[in-house]
Protein backbone atom coordinates (compact mmCIF):
# COMPACT_ATOMS: atom_id res chain seq x y z
CA UNK A 1 0.00 0.00 0.00
CA UNK A 2 3.15 2.67 1.09
CA UNK A 3 4.81 2.03 -2.21
CA UNK A 4 1.51 2.24 -4.36
CA UNK A 5 1.34 5.53 -1.99
CA UNK A 6 4.89 6.42 -2.95
CA UNK A 7 4.29 5.86 -6.67
CA UNK A 8 1.41 8.21 -6.36
CA UNK A 9 3.65 10.86 -4.74
CA UNK A 10 6.32 10.42 -7.70
CA UNK A 11 4.17 10.88 -10.13
CA UNK A 12 1.95 13.84 -8.33
CA UNK A 13 5.33 15.40 -8.62
CA UNK A 14 5.76 15.04 -11.86
CA UNK A 15 2.25 16.21 -13.09
CA UNK A 16 3.03 19.47 -11.03
CA UNK A 17 5.96 20.29 -12.37
CA UNK A 18 4.40 19.50 -15.93
CA UNK A 19 1.22 21.99 -14.70
CA UNK A 20 -1.29 18.98 -15.03
CA UNK A 21 -4.19 19.14 -12.70
CA UNK A 22 -4.49 15.26 -11.56
CA UNK A 23 -7.60 14.06 -9.63
CA UNK A 24 -5.15 13.48 -6.55
CA UNK A 25 -5.16 17.42 -6.48
CA UNK A 26 -8.66 17.78 -6.59
CA UNK A 27 -9.17 15.90 -3.91
CA UNK A 28 -6.44 17.80 -1.81
CA UNK A 29 -7.30 20.84 -2.52
CA UNK A 30 -10.87 20.24 -1.24
CA UNK A 31 -9.69 18.60 1.96
CA UNK A 32 -7.42 21.86 2.69
CA UNK A 33 -10.51 23.75 2.06
CA UNK A 34 -12.87 22.07 4.28
CA UNK A 35 -10.25 21.68 6.83
CA UNK A 36 -9.81 25.58 6.57
CA UNK A 37 -13.25 25.80 6.79
CA UNK A 38 -13.28 23.61 9.82
CA UNK A 39 -10.44 25.66 11.82
CA UNK A 40 -12.37 29.35 10.51
CA UNK A 41 -15.91 27.96 11.63
CA UNK A 42 -16.49 30.51 14.78
CA UNK A 43 -17.23 28.22 18.05
CA UNK A 44 -20.82 29.27 18.34
CA UNK A 45 -21.93 32.09 20.50
CA UNK A 46 -23.55 30.69 23.55
CA UNK A 47 -26.43 33.24 23.80
CA UNK A 48 -27.64 33.91 27.70
CA UNK A 49 -30.95 31.99 26.55
CA UNK A 50 -30.24 28.56 25.38
CA UNK A 51 -32.04 25.51 26.08
CA UNK A 52 -31.66 22.75 28.19
CA UNK A 53 -27.64 22.57 28.45
CA UNK A 54 -25.79 19.91 26.52
CA UNK A 55 -23.98 17.38 28.30
CA UNK A 56 -19.73 18.11 27.95
CA UNK A 57 -19.01 16.76 24.69
CA UNK A 58 -16.28 14.35 24.71
CA UNK A 59 -12.48 14.86 23.04
CA UNK A 60 -12.84 13.83 19.13
CA UNK A 61 -11.49 10.56 19.41
CA UNK A 62 -8.97 10.50 16.33
CA UNK A 63 -9.70 6.93 14.03
CA UNK A 64 -6.53 5.29 12.15
CA UNK A 65 -6.99 5.53 8.54
CA UNK A 66 -7.63 2.33 6.91
CA UNK A 67 -6.40 3.75 3.59
CA UNK A 68 -2.87 4.77 2.44
CA UNK A 69 -3.25 8.53 3.15
CA UNK A 70 -0.79 11.56 2.24
CA UNK A 71 1.79 12.30 5.41
CA UNK A 72 0.15 13.94 7.83
CA UNK A 73 0.11 17.71 7.74
CA UNK A 74 2.63 19.17 10.62
CA UNK A 75 0.45 20.03 13.29
CA UNK A 76 -0.90 23.25 13.49
CA UNK A 77 0.82 25.75 15.56
CA UNK A 78 -0.60 27.98 18.07
CA UNK A 79 -2.25 30.53 16.37
CA UNK A 80 -1.69 34.10 18.17
CA UNK A 81 -4.43 36.03 19.40
CA UNK A 82 -6.62 37.43 16.56
CA UNK A 83 -8.64 40.32 16.60
CA UNK A 84 -12.36 39.29 17.71
CA UNK A 85 -14.24 40.24 14.67
CA UNK A 86 -16.43 43.38 14.88
CA UNK A 87 -19.79 44.08 13.53
CA UNK A 88 -19.44 46.94 10.74
CA UNK A 89 -22.58 48.69 12.13
CA UNK A 90 -21.66 48.88 15.34
CA UNK A 91 -21.31 52.50 16.11
CA UNK A 92 -17.56 53.06 16.88
CA UNK A 93 -18.08 53.77 20.97
CA UNK A 94 -20.00 50.73 21.07
CA UNK A 95 -18.59 47.73 22.66
CA UNK A 96 -18.54 45.04 20.25
CA UNK A 97 -21.08 42.32 20.69
CA UNK A 98 -18.61 38.97 19.71
CA UNK A 99 -19.85 36.95 17.17
CA UNK A 100 -16.64 34.84 16.72
CA UNK A 101 -14.58 33.67 19.21
CA UNK A 102 -10.94 34.07 18.25
CA UNK A 103 -8.47 30.88 17.61
CA UNK A 104 -6.56 30.63 20.28
CA UNK A 105 -2.89 29.02 21.71
CA UNK A 106 -3.39 25.67 23.39
CA UNK A 107 -1.62 27.69 26.10
CA UNK A 108 -4.52 29.88 25.93
CA UNK A 109 -7.42 27.75 25.51
CA UNK A 110 -8.45 26.42 28.96
CA UNK A 111 -8.56 30.14 30.24
CA UNK A 112 -10.82 31.02 27.40
CA UNK A 113 -13.27 28.08 27.54
CA UNK A 114 -13.53 29.08 31.42
CA UNK A 115 -13.69 32.32 30.80
CA UNK A 116 -14.14 33.12 27.76
CA UNK A 117 -17.41 35.16 27.99
CA UNK A 118 -18.02 39.09 27.30
CA UNK A 119 -20.47 41.18 28.65
CA UNK A 120 -23.32 43.04 26.22
CA UNK A 121 -23.15 46.54 28.33
CA UNK A 122 -26.07 47.29 26.29
CA UNK A 123 -29.28 45.40 27.97
CA UNK A 124 -26.62 45.12 31.40
CA UNK A 125 -26.49 41.51 30.02
CA UNK A 126 -24.06 38.44 29.95
CA UNK A 127 -23.27 37.21 26.90
CA UNK A 128 -20.94 34.12 27.20
CA UNK A 129 -18.70 33.62 23.96
CA UNK A 130 -16.48 30.87 24.45
CA UNK A 131 -17.51 26.91 25.44
CA UNK A 132 -17.64 27.08 29.29
CA UNK A 133 -19.29 23.81 29.22
CA UNK A 134 -16.07 21.80 27.93
CA UNK A 135 -14.17 23.40 30.76
CA UNK A 136 -16.47 22.37 33.10
CA UNK A 137 -17.02 18.89 32.06
CA UNK A 138 -14.63 18.00 34.59
CA UNK A 139 -16.43 19.59 37.55
CA UNK A 140 -16.84 16.54 39.97
CA UNK A 141 -13.01 15.09 38.39
CA UNK A 142 -11.34 16.73 41.37
CA UNK A 143 -7.69 18.78 41.57
CA UNK A 144 -6.05 16.39 38.43
CA UNK A 145 -8.51 17.92 36.02
CA UNK A 146 -9.55 21.28 37.56
CA UNK A 147 -9.46 24.33 35.58
CA UNK A 148 -6.24 27.06 35.85
CA UNK A 149 -6.60 29.05 39.57
CA UNK A 150 -7.69 32.43 39.29
CA UNK A 151 -3.51 33.64 40.24
CA UNK A 152 -2.96 31.67 36.49
CA UNK A 153 -5.23 33.96 34.92
CA UNK A 154 -4.89 36.98 36.49
CA UNK A 155 -1.43 37.01 34.09
CA UNK A 156 -3.22 36.71 31.15
CA UNK A 157 -3.11 39.81 28.46
CA UNK A 158 -5.39 42.11 27.08
CA UNK A 159 -5.72 40.38 23.25
CA UNK A 160 -6.54 43.55 21.48
CA UNK A 161 -7.46 46.92 21.41
CA UNK A 162 -11.18 46.45 20.70
CA UNK A 163 -10.75 44.57 24.43
CA UNK A 164 -8.99 47.65 25.89
CA UNK A 165 -11.22 50.09 25.14
CA UNK A 166 -14.11 51.09 27.68
CA UNK A 167 -17.33 51.85 25.77
CA UNK A 168 -18.10 55.73 25.82
CA UNK A 169 -21.74 55.08 27.37
CA UNK A 170 -19.85 53.10 30.06
CA UNK A 171 -17.58 55.89 30.98
CA UNK A 172 -20.50 58.91 31.09
CA UNK A 173 -22.90 56.57 34.18
CA UNK A 174 -19.06 56.31 35.40
CA UNK A 175 -18.60 59.98 35.35
CA UNK A 176 -22.29 61.50 36.15
CA UNK A 177 -21.71 58.18 38.97
CA UNK A 178 -18.32 58.87 40.78
CA UNK A 179 -19.90 63.26 40.72
CA UNK A 180 -23.06 61.91 42.65
CA UNK A 181 -21.42 59.98 44.86
CA UNK A 182 -18.73 62.22 45.17
CA UNK A 183 -21.11 64.77 46.69
CA UNK A 184 -23.06 62.59 48.48
CA UNK A 185 -22.54 61.87 52.17
CA UNK A 186 -22.39 58.25 52.07
CA UNK A 187 -20.68 55.83 54.33
CA UNK A 188 -19.46 53.58 52.12
CA UNK A 189 -15.77 52.28 51.56
CA UNK A 190 -16.63 53.03 48.04
CA UNK A 191 -16.98 56.81 48.67
CA UNK A 192 -13.85 56.48 51.46
CA UNK A 193 -11.52 54.81 48.72
CA UNK A 194 -12.51 55.97 45.08
CA UNK A 195 -10.82 58.98 45.35
CA UNK A 196 -10.48 61.53 42.13
CA UNK A 197 -7.24 59.95 40.93
CA UNK A 198 -8.12 56.15 41.98
CA UNK A 199 -11.60 57.17 39.74
CA UNK A 200 -9.08 58.34 36.96
CA UNK A 201 -6.60 55.73 37.15
CA UNK A 202 -9.38 52.47 36.76
CA UNK A 203 -12.06 54.17 34.57
CA UNK A 204 -10.84 52.97 31.59
CA UNK A 205 -9.45 49.48 32.31
CA UNK A 206 -11.11 46.11 31.75
CA UNK A 207 -10.55 42.72 33.02
CA UNK A 208 -9.17 40.19 30.45
CA UNK A 209 -11.38 37.72 30.36
CA UNK A 210 -14.75 38.92 30.37
CA UNK A 211 -14.07 42.54 29.78
CA UNK A 212 -15.62 43.63 32.81
CA UNK A 213 -15.31 47.89 33.42
CA UNK A 214 -15.34 49.68 36.54
CA UNK A 215 -18.66 50.85 36.07
CA UNK A 216 -19.76 46.73 36.62
CA UNK A 217 -17.42 46.79 40.00
CA UNK A 218 -18.92 49.90 41.41
CA UNK A 219 -22.17 50.19 40.22
CA UNK A 220 -24.11 48.96 43.16
CA UNK A 221 -22.69 51.73 45.08
CA UNK A 222 -23.27 54.13 42.77
CA UNK A 223 -26.98 53.54 43.12
CA UNK A 224 -26.90 52.85 46.53
CA UNK A 225 -25.38 55.18 48.84
CA UNK A 226 -26.66 53.75 51.81
CA UNK A 227 -24.18 50.74 50.79
CA UNK A 228 -21.94 49.45 53.58
CA UNK A 229 -19.39 48.80 51.31
CA UNK A 230 -20.45 48.96 47.38
CA UNK A 231 -18.26 47.06 45.44
CA UNK A 232 -18.39 43.54 44.01
CA UNK A 233 -15.92 41.51 41.78
CA UNK A 234 -17.72 40.72 38.35
CA UNK A 235 -15.36 38.30 37.84
CA UNK A 236 -11.83 36.92 39.55
CA UNK A 237 -10.08 39.04 37.49
CA UNK A 238 -11.74 42.22 38.95
CA UNK A 239 -9.69 41.45 42.13
CA UNK A 240 -6.47 42.57 40.49
CA UNK A 241 -7.20 44.62 37.64
CA UNK A 242 -9.22 46.92 40.29
CA UNK A 243 -7.00 45.99 42.86
CA UNK A 244 -6.09 49.88 43.75
CA UNK A 245 -10.01 50.14 44.96
CA UNK A 246 -10.43 46.43 45.87
CA UNK A 247 -7.39 46.38 48.33
CA UNK A 248 -8.13 49.63 50.60
CA UNK A 249 -11.84 48.12 50.82
CA UNK A 250 -10.13 44.76 51.94
CA UNK A 251 -7.88 46.11 54.21
CA UNK A 252 -10.69 48.62 55.84
CA UNK A 253 -12.91 45.48 56.08
CA UNK A 254 -11.03 42.82 57.25
CA UNK A 255 -9.53 44.40 59.95
CA UNK A 256 -5.87 45.15 58.28
CA UNK A 257 -5.10 42.63 55.63
CA UNK A 258 -2.62 44.96 53.96
CA UNK A 259 -1.81 44.59 49.65
CA UNK A 260 1.13 42.68 51.13
CA UNK A 261 -0.55 39.96 52.93
CA UNK A 262 -1.60 36.76 52.18
CA UNK A 263 -4.32 34.35 53.38
CA UNK A 264 -3.55 31.58 55.76
CA UNK A 265 -4.60 28.18 54.80
CA UNK A 266 -7.77 26.66 55.40
CA UNK A 267 -7.55 25.65 59.40
CA UNK A 268 -11.14 24.64 60.92
CA UNK A 269 -9.19 23.43 63.67
CA UNK A 270 -10.22 21.87 66.55
CA UNK A 271 -14.28 21.32 65.59
CA UNK A 272 -14.73 19.59 69.52
CA UNK A 273 -13.13 22.97 71.10
CA UNK A 274 -16.57 25.38 71.26
CA UNK A 275 -18.92 24.95 73.85
CA UNK A 276 -22.46 26.50 74.26
CA UNK A 277 -22.38 30.25 74.19
CA UNK A 278 -25.51 30.36 76.22
CA UNK A 279 -26.36 27.03 78.47
CA UNK A 280 -28.63 28.81 80.23
CA UNK A 281 -30.99 29.42 76.97
CA UNK A 282 -30.93 33.44 78.20
CA UNK A 283 -29.79 35.52 75.42
CA UNK A 284 -29.10 33.58 72.38
CA UNK A 285 -31.89 32.43 70.26
CA UNK A 286 -30.20 30.48 67.21
CA UNK A 287 -26.86 30.18 65.94
CA UNK A 288 -25.19 29.92 62.46
CA UNK A 289 -22.16 29.42 60.97
CA UNK A 290 -21.83 29.78 56.87
CA UNK A 291 -19.33 29.88 54.21
CA UNK A 292 -19.53 30.69 50.82
CA UNK A 293 -17.91 28.78 47.59
CA UNK A 294 -16.93 29.51 44.37
CA UNK A 295 -17.53 26.64 41.64
CA UNK A 296 -14.80 26.43 39.51
CA UNK A 297 -14.89 27.08 35.96
CA UNK A 298 -17.41 29.67 36.47
CA UNK A 299 -17.35 33.14 36.87
CA UNK A 300 -19.70 35.40 39.63
CA UNK A 301 -23.40 36.60 39.14
CA UNK A 302 -22.56 39.07 36.25
CA UNK A 303 -20.84 37.03 33.80
CA UNK A 304 -23.07 33.85 33.82
CA UNK A 305 -25.51 33.02 31.48
CA UNK A 306 -28.86 31.34 31.78
CA UNK A 307 -27.49 28.14 30.53
CA UNK A 308 -24.91 27.87 33.01
CA UNK A 309 -27.22 29.47 35.83
CA UNK A 310 -29.12 25.81 35.03
CA UNK A 311 -26.11 23.84 34.41
CA UNK A 312 -24.97 24.52 38.01
CA UNK A 313 -28.36 24.12 39.24
CA UNK A 314 -27.90 20.64 38.07
CA UNK A 315 -24.57 20.25 39.37
CA UNK A 316 -25.23 21.15 42.89
CA UNK A 317 -28.46 19.36 43.35
CA UNK A 318 -27.10 15.98 42.06
CA UNK A 319 -23.89 16.07 44.01
CA UNK A 320 -25.23 17.38 47.15
CA UNK A 321 -27.90 14.15 46.57
CA UNK A 322 -25.51 11.69 47.47
CA UNK A 323 -25.10 13.31 50.70
CA UNK A 324 -25.77 11.04 53.80
CA UNK A 325 -26.32 11.16 57.65
CA UNK A 326 -27.59 14.73 59.14
CA UNK A 327 -26.69 16.29 55.64
CA UNK A 328 -28.93 13.80 53.66
CA UNK A 329 -31.79 15.79 52.52
CA UNK A 330 -33.28 17.28 49.20
CA UNK A 331 -32.89 20.46 46.55
CA UNK A 332 -35.88 22.88 45.83
CA UNK A 333 -35.15 24.45 42.73
CA UNK A 334 -36.68 28.29 43.33
CA UNK A 335 -38.56 27.72 39.94
CA UNK A 336 -41.91 26.30 40.74
CA UNK A 337 -41.68 27.06 44.13
CA UNK A 338 -44.54 28.19 45.68
CA UNK A 339 -44.63 31.67 47.02
CA UNK A 340 -46.24 31.12 49.93
CA UNK A 341 -43.50 27.96 50.79
CA UNK A 342 -40.64 30.14 49.51
CA UNK A 343 -42.16 33.33 52.06
CA UNK A 344 -42.17 30.60 54.76
CA UNK A 345 -38.64 29.63 54.44
CA UNK A 346 -37.48 33.14 54.16
CA UNK A 347 -39.80 34.30 57.47
CA UNK A 348 -37.89 31.38 59.26
CA UNK A 349 -34.51 32.31 58.31
CA UNK A 350 -33.69 29.36 55.85
CA UNK A 351 -34.02 31.08 52.65
CA UNK A 352 -32.39 34.13 51.04
CA UNK A 353 -34.46 37.20 50.17
CA UNK A 354 -35.81 37.75 47.01
CA UNK A 355 -35.30 42.00 45.54
CA UNK A 356 -31.86 42.77 47.44
CA UNK A 357 -31.54 45.82 45.44
CA UNK A 358 -27.61 45.66 46.17
CA UNK A 359 -27.65 42.63 44.15
CA UNK A 360 -29.88 44.02 41.78
CA UNK A 361 -27.53 46.85 41.02
CA UNK A 362 -24.78 44.83 40.70
CA UNK A 363 -26.25 43.12 37.87
CA UNK A 364 -26.62 39.98 40.07
CA UNK A 365 -29.76 38.82 39.66
CA UNK A 366 -30.42 38.26 36.24
CA UNK A 367 -32.55 35.18 35.02
CA UNK A 368 -34.15 35.30 38.43
CA UNK A 369 -35.34 32.08 39.64
CA UNK A 370 -33.60 29.98 37.21
CA UNK A 371 -30.49 28.16 38.43
CA UNK A 372 -31.78 29.56 42.07
CA UNK A 373 -32.41 26.74 45.00
CA UNK A 374 -32.25 25.59 48.29
CA UNK A 375 -31.09 22.64 49.30
CA UNK A 376 -31.75 20.98 53.26
CA UNK A 377 -31.81 18.21 55.50
CA UNK A 378 -35.50 17.23 57.03
CA UNK A 379 -34.64 19.70 60.46
CA UNK A 380 -33.35 21.82 58.21
CA UNK A 381 -29.91 21.99 59.95
CA UNK A 382 -27.89 21.88 57.48
CA UNK A 383 -28.77 24.38 54.00
CA UNK A 384 -27.18 25.12 50.94
CA UNK A 385 -27.96 27.93 48.48
CA UNK A 386 -27.36 27.75 45.19
CA UNK A 387 -26.14 31.11 42.87
CA UNK A 388 -27.65 33.41 45.65
CA UNK A 389 -25.02 36.22 46.09
CA UNK A 390 -22.28 33.15 45.89
CA UNK A 391 -22.40 30.13 43.56
CA UNK A 392 -23.00 28.26 47.20
CA UNK A 393 -23.51 29.56 50.76
CA UNK A 394 -22.90 25.93 52.79
CA UNK A 395 -24.94 26.61 56.15
CA UNK A 396 -25.87 25.25 59.30
CA UNK A 397 -27.84 26.29 62.10
CA UNK A 398 -29.82 25.40 65.07
CA UNK A 399 -32.08 26.96 67.75
CA UNK A 400 -30.23 27.92 71.00
CA UNK A 401 -26.27 28.90 71.59
CA UNK A 402 -24.40 25.39 70.93
CA UNK A 403 -21.89 26.76 68.30
CA UNK A 404 -19.67 23.02 69.22
CA UNK A 405 -22.66 21.51 67.49
CA UNK A 406 -23.26 23.57 64.63
CA UNK A 407 -19.80 24.07 63.72
CA UNK A 408 -19.20 20.41 63.94
CA UNK A 409 -21.79 20.01 61.26
CA UNK A 410 -20.46 22.62 59.11
CA UNK A 411 -17.19 21.16 59.33
CA UNK A 412 -18.32 17.93 58.00
CA UNK A 413 -20.84 19.30 55.06
CA UNK A 414 -17.44 21.85 54.00
CA UNK A 415 -15.57 18.97 53.95
CA UNK A 416 -18.08 16.01 52.30
CA UNK A 417 -19.19 19.11 49.52
CA UNK A 418 -15.19 19.43 48.60
CA UNK A 419 -14.24 16.09 48.47
CA UNK A 420 -17.30 16.19 45.50
CA UNK A 421 -16.56 19.59 43.95
CA UNK A 422 -13.60 21.94 42.70
CA UNK A 423 -13.95 25.39 44.18
CA UNK A 424 -12.22 28.55 43.39
CA UNK A 425 -9.75 29.49 45.68
CA UNK A 426 -6.15 32.19 44.92
CA UNK A 427 -3.01 31.69 47.19
CA UNK A 428 -3.47 35.58 48.14
CA UNK A 429 -7.29 36.51 48.64
CA UNK A 430 -8.03 32.41 50.09
CA UNK A 431 -12.13 31.35 48.74
CA UNK A 432 -13.05 33.71 46.17
CA UNK A 433 -16.25 35.28 46.48
CA UNK A 434 -18.26 37.66 44.94
CA UNK A 435 -18.11 40.18 47.38
CA UNK A 436 -15.04 41.19 48.38
CA UNK A 437 -16.08 40.93 52.47
CA UNK A 438 -16.33 37.34 51.91
CA UNK A 439 -13.18 36.98 50.99
CA UNK A 440 -10.85 34.22 52.51
CA UNK A 441 -12.31 31.93 55.03
CA UNK A 442 -16.03 33.38 53.74
CA UNK A 443 -17.31 32.22 57.19
CA UNK A 444 -19.78 34.00 59.17
CA UNK A 445 -20.73 32.65 62.62
CA UNK A 446 -23.28 34.78 64.25
CA UNK A 447 -26.09 34.51 66.60
CA UNK A 448 -29.61 35.69 66.84
CA UNK A 449 -29.46 37.39 70.21
CA UNK A 450 -31.55 39.25 72.82
CA UNK A 451 -28.92 41.89 74.79
CA UNK A 452 -31.83 44.30 75.40
CA UNK A 453 -30.18 46.36 78.26
CA UNK A 454 -27.25 46.72 75.76
CA UNK A 455 -29.19 47.31 72.97
CA UNK A 456 -31.10 49.60 74.39
CA UNK A 457 -28.85 52.71 72.85
CA UNK A 458 -27.90 50.90 69.36
CA UNK A 459 -25.10 53.09 68.81
CA UNK A 460 -24.04 51.56 72.18
CA UNK A 461 -24.35 48.15 71.08
CA UNK A 462 -22.59 48.77 67.73
CA UNK A 463 -19.58 50.66 69.73
CA UNK A 464 -19.43 47.80 71.94
CA UNK A 465 -19.21 45.03 69.16
CA UNK A 466 -16.76 46.50 66.80
CA UNK A 467 -14.32 46.38 69.85
CA UNK A 468 -14.65 42.71 69.48
CA UNK A 469 -14.21 42.80 65.63
CA UNK A 470 -18.67 41.79 65.68
CA UNK A 471 -21.40 42.94 63.25
CA UNK A 472 -24.59 43.92 64.16
CA UNK A 473 -26.92 42.97 61.70
CA UNK A 474 -30.80 43.59 61.85
CA UNK A 475 -33.35 40.06 62.57
CA UNK A 476 -33.89 39.44 58.94
CA UNK A 477 -30.38 39.69 58.09
CA UNK A 478 -27.91 42.46 56.49
CA UNK A 479 -29.55 46.27 55.76
CA UNK A 480 -32.32 44.94 57.77
CA UNK A 481 -33.91 46.28 61.50
CA UNK A 482 -34.28 44.30 64.18
CA UNK A 483 -37.72 43.08 64.97
CA UNK A 484 -38.49 41.93 68.90
CA UNK A 485 -35.03 42.93 69.61
CA UNK A 486 -33.66 40.40 68.31
CA UNK A 487 -30.26 40.87 66.86
CA UNK A 488 -27.84 39.06 64.55
CA UNK A 489 -24.08 39.40 65.79
CA UNK A 490 -21.44 37.94 63.84
CA UNK A 491 -17.35 37.81 63.45
CA UNK A 492 -17.36 40.96 60.63
CA UNK A 493 -14.02 40.03 59.34
CA UNK A 494 -13.39 36.75 57.02
CA UNK A 495 -9.34 37.33 55.74
CA UNK A 496 -6.47 37.22 57.35
CA UNK A 497 -7.19 34.38 59.94
CA UNK A 498 -7.73 31.01 59.73
CA UNK A 499 -11.61 29.66 59.92
CA UNK A 500 -11.49 28.39 63.44
CA UNK A 501 -10.05 32.09 64.30
CA UNK A 502 -12.96 33.76 62.35
CA UNK A 503 -15.12 31.36 64.62
CA UNK A 504 -13.68 32.17 67.65
CA UNK A 505 -13.86 35.74 67.46
CA UNK A 506 -17.27 35.52 67.49
CA UNK A 507 -17.74 32.89 70.63
CA UNK A 508 -15.59 35.33 72.50
CA UNK A 509 -17.49 38.45 71.75
CA UNK A 510 -20.65 37.33 72.14
CA UNK A 511 -19.28 35.83 75.56
CA UNK A 512 -17.81 38.95 76.58
CA UNK A 513 -21.26 40.65 75.22
CA UNK A 514 -23.67 38.28 77.43
CA UNK A 515 -20.79 38.96 80.17
CA UNK A 516 -21.45 42.87 80.08
CA UNK A 517 -25.52 42.44 79.44
CA UNK A 518 -25.58 40.55 82.78
CA UNK A 519 -23.69 42.93 84.23
CA UNK A 520 -25.91 45.68 83.11
P1 LIG B 1 -25.51 35.83 55.04
O1 LIG B 1 -25.25 35.45 56.42
O2 LIG B 1 -25.80 34.62 54.25
O3 LIG B 1 -24.47 36.72 54.52
P2 LIG B 1 -27.86 37.55 55.60
O4 LIG B 1 -27.28 38.52 56.55
O5 LIG B 1 -28.71 38.09 54.51
O6 LIG B 1 -26.81 36.69 54.82
O7 LIG B 1 -28.68 36.49 56.43
C1 LIG B 1 -29.33 35.46 55.78
C2 LIG B 1 -30.41 34.83 56.63
O8 LIG B 1 -29.80 34.15 57.70
C3 LIG B 1 -31.36 35.83 57.22
O9 LIG B 1 -32.67 35.32 57.16
C4 LIG B 1 -30.94 35.89 58.65
O10 LIG B 1 -31.98 36.21 59.52
C5 LIG B 1 -30.49 34.47 58.89
N1 LIG B 1 -29.61 34.33 60.03
C6 LIG B 1 -28.37 34.82 60.19
N2 LIG B 1 -27.87 34.47 61.37
C7 LIG B 1 -28.81 33.73 61.99
C8 LIG B 1 -28.90 33.06 63.24
N3 LIG B 1 -27.90 33.08 64.09
N4 LIG B 1 -30.03 32.38 63.52
C9 LIG B 1 -31.04 32.33 62.64
N5 LIG B 1 -31.02 32.93 61.45
C10 LIG B 1 -29.92 33.61 61.12
C1 LIG C 1 -23.26 46.91 50.87
O1 LIG C 1 -22.28 47.46 50.41
O2 LIG C 1 -23.87 47.31 51.85
C2 LIG C 1 -23.76 45.66 50.20
N1 LIG C 1 -23.15 45.58 48.90
C3 LIG C 1 -23.43 44.43 51.04
C4 LIG C 1 -22.00 44.35 51.44
C5 LIG C 1 -21.62 43.18 52.32
N2 LIG C 1 -22.54 42.14 52.43
C6 LIG C 1 -22.66 41.07 51.63
O3 LIG C 1 -21.96 40.83 50.71
N3 LIG C 1 -23.62 40.25 51.91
Amino acid sequence: MFALWYLSLALDEIRKRLGWTSIFDIFKSNKIATDRAIEQKPEPIKVPTPKTPEPAKPAPVVQPEAKPTPPPKPAPKPDPPKPKAESPSAPPTAEPIKNVTPKISSAESMDRKIFGASKNLENGESKPKANIKEATSSFLEGEGQAPPTFTQTKTMTLRNKSDTMVDAAVLQKLEDGFAKLAASDSKSLLKKYLTKEVFDNLKNKKTPSFGSTLLDVIQSGLENHDSGVGIYAPDAEAYSVFSELFDPIIEDYHGGFKKTDKHPARDFGDVSTFTNVDPNNEFVVSTRVRCGRSLQGYPFNPCLSEAQYKEMEEKVSSTLSGLEGELKGKFYPLTGMEKAVQQQLIDDHFLFKEGDRFLQAANACRYWPSGRGIYHNDNKTFLVWCNEEDHLRIISMQMGGDLGEVYRRLVSAVNEIEKRIPFSHDDRLGFLTFCPTNLGTTIRASVHIKVPKLAANKAKLEEVASKYNLQVRGTRGEHTEAEGGIYDISNKRRMGLTEYQAVKEMYDGITELIKLEKSL
